[in-house]
């Protein structure tokens, strides 16, 4: 399996160095089953890299580790090499990558747009961030800093089982650094924050089946048709074919927003006037088998877990998809807006229990979000993060990672 990454040529020239680098230490064969398979990984092996390729390769491998945005699995890439014939539009360009000495100054740009995302996550972020940090302006380590430690945690929505884990961890942290100083500890907590958020970073996979089908939902206005959108547009540039189901036949205007961004990304949608969603779902991935699509993202009505008829609809639109493909839906993904507290950690134990998750996506980190419930979910139900939204518009969806998260929380 290769991890490809979607930051425009920037991400396409990073992803075909990873090629280079691996044909140059595993021999062309081993080439087509490079398995970086998560994004840490991929740090460790650029490390390797570094030692025997030297710097330039060394960069594109972090940097590709960096902007993952999804694992591609392209059935091109796993036979013997000889054999290889590039199909996808990555694939052609990876192949036609020039000489290593242009990448470097390619990636610029990749890493000024993550930069400037991470600055949007901070700035949404800032609250939370000032009022943790506040704890860590005294003079000594104490009950009291710990006390206030406590009360900043649950006032970013972190939940008491969230908190009493950090508070326990860091303070063991704290021992074994022998710190003395309150700003040791700021930083051991955002080490024992990343360790606790770790278990949530995982990229979303692609090419598993084909088409890989994604289920969507959410509560009301949560952010899934945007999240949809923006997630087409990846897919899109990566030169995978998507195909959308608008199956939120409920809200007026609702398979209108849809086309829209249908109509954007230059993507298939299949909707019904007045249709019923389960057979909406079942037209899509149907035709999204017929016609060989890689993806069908299906977008359905938001709902409250509280309103069991239209959870039992959800459980219908899953068992319809399964009719159409036996093996789908292969990601069943809930959108939650990351302004809604210690309830999205409800919302996630609800639409768990009705549709068993395989991912999350949070939303809404640019507003007045506190951020602490991604604690939360680590620690009560750890579901991956396969994306977070800092804003409306299409670049404000990215990857999640435990690092860069714990460190907006309290810069
Ligand atoms: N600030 C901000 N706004 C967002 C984000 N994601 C979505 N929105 C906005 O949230 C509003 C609702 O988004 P939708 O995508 O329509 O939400 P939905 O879950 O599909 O809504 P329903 O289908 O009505 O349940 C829109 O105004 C979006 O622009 C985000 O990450 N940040
Ligand atoms: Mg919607």
């Amino acid at each position: 399996m290769k991890v490809w990454t979607w930051a425009g040529d920037a991400g396409t020239l990073a992803d075909a160095g990873g090629l280079t680098a691996a044909a140059a230490w595993t021999g062309p064969d081993e080439v087509c089953a490079m398995t970086p398979q998560e994004a840490l990984s991929q740090a460790e092996e650029a490390r390797t890299a570094q030692r025997k390729f030297g710097f330039i390769e060394c960069m594109i491998l972090q940097i590709q580790a960096m902007f993952s945005f999804f694992k591609k699995k392209s059935p091109t890439l796993e036979v013997p090499s000889s054999a290889v014939t590039p199909t996808s539009p990555v694939a052609q360009t990876a192949a036609a990558t020039p000489a290593p000495e242009q990448r470097p100054a390619q990636t610029e740009p990749a890493h000024a747009a993550r930069q400037g995302w991470l600055d949007r996550l901070k700035a949404g972020l800032r609250k939370t961030g000032a009022s943790i940090t506040t704890v860590f302006t005294g003079t000594r380590i104490d009950d009291e800093l710990y006390e206030e430690l406590e009360t900043a945690l649950l006032v970013a929505d972190t939940g008491v089982k969230a908190t009493e884990h950090l508070l326990q961890d860091l303070k063991r942290r704290v021992k074994e650094a022998k710190a003395t100083e309150p700003s040791q500890v700021k930083t051991l907590l955002a080490d024992a924050i990343t360790d606790l958020l770790l278990p949530l970073q995982k990229p979303l996979s692609i090419g598993d089946h084909q088409p890989t089908v994604i289920m969507v939902a959410g509560v009301n206005g949560a952010g899934k048709t945007t999240s949809i959108g923006k997630l087409t547009k990846h897919l899109a540039d990566e030169g995978l074919s998507v195909l959308l189901a608008a199956a939120d036949t409920f809200r007026a205007a609702a398979k209108e927003q849809l086309a829209v961004w249908a109509t954007r990304n230059t993507v298939e949608i299949v909707s019904q006037q007045g249709g019923d969603p389960a057979a909406v779902s079942f037209d899509a991935v149907s035709a999204g088998r017929a016609r060989g699509r890689d993806v069908v993202l299906v977008d359905t009505a938001g709902r409250l877990p509280t309103q069991l008829h239209l959870m039992e609809e959800l459980k219908k639109i899953k068992r319809v998809v399964q009719k159409a493909e036996a093996t789908a839906p292969h990601e069943v993904l809930l959108v939650i807006d990351g302004n809604t507290g210690q309830n999205a950690l409800a919302q996630v134990k609800a639409f768990d229990d009705t549709l068993g998750l395989t991912g999350l996506i949070v939303t809404k980190l640019d507003g007045t979000a506190k951020g602490g419930v991604l604690c939360a979910i680590a620690r009560e139900k750890p579901i991956p993060v396969y994306f977070i939204g800092v804003g409306e518009k299409l670049e404000d969806l990215e990857t999640f990672n435990a690092r860069e998260f714990a460190q907006a929380l309290l810069s």
